[in-house]
């Protein structure tokens, strides 16, 4: 299977669950959590080992942007972002292609319309609950992500294996559109 076939199949995936989600009845997205499966094949670098993290970087989310507003990071570095949400509402930390975030953007606005996340907060039970068929709710844990309510704090660590056109957004409905993305940078040497 070639890469364009994996990402088609994914497309297709994400279609059926979009046609799932309107018609009212199970939502099956079981590969939302596993990473591999999603879409981009991991081009994006990989979940870091927290005992070779070079750096910590904080980022802080509020209503709606980030600071910082740009990340650099060499190739080849593992970071460990501690990321706290100081705003009022429901923020992400994503890191993605535009791509990726363009098709995540529209998942977490089926999840909204669902009501598994609300403008302020996730409900966990929506979140992990069977919808039928054995098949679970997309359940909001991607490696290079983190989904976080208002006061919470988390960390992602990545290993950012090769320089590819990254941002870190937000892909809670609206707040992308307004500005809650930023650049990741690569700066060359060490
Ligand atoms: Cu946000």
């Amino acid at each position: 299977m070639n890469s364009h076939t994996v990402k088609t199949t994914a497309l297709a995936a994400l279609f059926a669950v979009t046609v799932a989600a309107h018609g009212g009845g199970a939502i099956a997205a079981g590969a939302h959590g596993a990473g591999k499966g999603h879409g981009h094949g991991m081009a994006i670098g990989e979940p870091g080992d927290a005992a070779k993290v070079d750096r910590t970087i904080t980022i802080t989310m509020k209503d709606n942007f980030f600071e910082p507003e740009t990340i650099e990071i060499k190739e080849g570095e593992t970071i460990r972002f501690v990321v706290a949400n100081k705003g009022a509402f429901l923020h992400e930390f994503n890191l993605g292609t535009a791509a990726m975030h363009a098709a995540h953007q529209k998942e977490m606005a089926e999840m909204m319309e669902h009501g598994m996340i609300t403008a302020t907060g996730i409900d966990h039970k929506m979140m992990k609950m069977d919808h039928g068929g054995g098949k679970m709710m997309m359940e909001h844990n991607d490696p290079n992500s983190v989904l976080l309510e208002p006061g919470k704090q988390a960390e992602v660590i990545w290993h950012f294996t090769k320089k590819v056109d990254l941002e870190f957004a937000c892909n809670v409905p609206g707040h992308y559109e307004s500005g809650m993305m930023g650049p990741i940078q690569f700066k060359h040497g060490q």
